[in-house]
């Protein structure tokens, strides 16, 4: 296929994506290569729960034709075997995770000078509850004895015109909380979230959540070039892309790591380039959303904030631009690997406001405020701001989230 040919196809998927999916909007892609679409407006994270219609859709190769359930997972390197859906979800125990969604290029657009890919600004995030069946049961099922380590290779069914899009994840991981995902929000996962079954990695980046799910392969490394069974490229996804480096740095591939938590990665010496696995601590206001005016007075300011799969400890909102800052009250359902509400209280005068929020894991890390600069390097994290970084990766800085919102007098 012509880079045309593909580039229309493209065009037409998302076409029919914004049909579908009233609550979203395209977002830039300088390359044309990304389906996206990102939630339209400020208003999704108000909500904890995220409709269908407002989840952003993020991936690189075409969604791939399958009919029905008879579409099937293969199981090979520690595990061995193959198992249709429809046989997964009869066999093994139904059970729902909430996931917060969010691509590991979320922010990308706010570094400065701009890098490549996806332009998303704060949009590519939603939270769902996902259905399906235990990971752990599966691989206990698909396997002669499950070892205590090792990696988790998912393999995903979109063809790819170099080679196959794969991810590795920690074993651990895989057996703690993930599911092979069926449904999402109480129906059939939709063409371009996964249809028929995806791997879910509950409050790690998008990335990892493989849709199309065709195979999944143990193994004690994690996906390297010629480690699975096919033609074609094996390891861009996981080794090349999707790593946290500094511009010009050719990111080190590596077969296994100690630590996967991201934050934890980009503190230590261990891994000098990142891999975006559970995702950095986040927040985005979603009411008041920036749009029209309000009337002055006392109102709720309202938002969600997550950490990956830590827990956010603490939401400070400033409404002075990041002057003077307002603790903030957590509220609603607690589900790890899913963000949670917050509101206060404001007392409105008339005039341009700037608003901005902040969130602190439980690692006691707090999002910084800006997006550092080429030069800085990975350095940047030691001073305060987020490092800019040549992927755009994992970016979590609250400045460039602030919105400006209009009160007008009450009469
Ligand atoms: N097979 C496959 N799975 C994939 C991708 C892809 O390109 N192919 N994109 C990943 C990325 S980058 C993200 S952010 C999430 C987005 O999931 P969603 O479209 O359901 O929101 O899917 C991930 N799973
Ligand atoms: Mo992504």
């Amino acid at each position: 296929m012509t880079t045309t040919d593909r580039s229309r196809e493209r065009r037409e998927e998302i076409e029919a994506i914004l049909e579908r999916k009233p609550g979203v909007r395209e977002v830039r892609d300088e390359a044309d290569r990304y389906t996206v679409v990102g939630a339209a407006g400020r208003g999704t994270y108000a909500n904890w729960l995220t409709p269908v219609e407002e989840h952003f859709v993020c991936h690189r190769n075409a969604i791939p034709e399958i009919e029905d359930d008879s579409w099937s997972v293969a199981f090979s390197g520690g595990l061995a075997g193959e198992a249709s859906v429809a046989e997964l979800a009869e066999r093994f125990p139904t059970v729902a995770v909430a996931h917060t969604m969010e691509c590991a290029g979320n922010g990308r657009g706010q570094h400065e000078p701009e890098t490549g890919s996806v332009q998303w600004g704060f949009e590519a995030a939603a939270t769902a509850v996902w259905t399906g069946v235990p990971l752990s049961s599966v691989l206990r099922a698909f396997s002669e004895e499950l070892p205590e380590e090792g990696w988790l290779t998912a393999v995903g069914g979109d063809p790819d015109e170099e080679g196959v899009f794969a991810r590795s994840i920690p074993l651990e991981k895989a057996v703690d909380d993930c599911i092979l995902a069926v449904g999402v929000n109480g129906r059939q996962i939709p063409a371009e979230h996964g249809y028929p079954v995806r791997l879910l990695v509950p409050g790690w980046y998008g990335v990892n959540s493989v849709k199309w799910l065709d195979e999944l392969r143990l193994a004690d490394s994690m996906v390297t070039e010629g480690s699975l069974d096919r033609p074609g490229r094996h390891a861009r996804w996981q080794q090349e892309d999707y790593r946290i480096h500094p511009a010009g740095e050719a990111p080190e591939w590596m077969e296994t790591i100690g630590t996967a938590d991201t934050w934890g990665q980009l503190e230590s010496d261990e891994v000098a380039h990142p891999y975006t696995f559970d995702q950095n601590v986040m927040s985005v206001i979603g009411t008041p959303d920036g749009e029209g005016s309000i009337r002055a007075g006392e109102i709720d300011v309202c938002g969600v904030a997550w950490a990956g799969d830590d827990s956010v400890e603490r939401v400070e909102v400033s409404f002075t631009g990041g002057d003077e800052w307002t603790e903030a009250e957590r509220f609603g359902p607690e589900y790890s690997g899913a963000w949670r509400l917050f509101r206060c209280s404001w007392n409105a005068e008339p005039g341009t406001h700037r608003l901005v929020s902040r969130a602190t894991d439980e690692h006691g890390r707090t999002q910084p405020a800006t997006i550092g600069s080429p030069e800085e390097g990975l350095d940047a994290l030691g001073s305060g701001r987020y490092p800019w970084n040549e992927g755009g990766y994992a970016a979590n800085a609250y400045l460039p989230n602030a919105l400006e919102v209009r009160v007008e007098p009450d009469e």
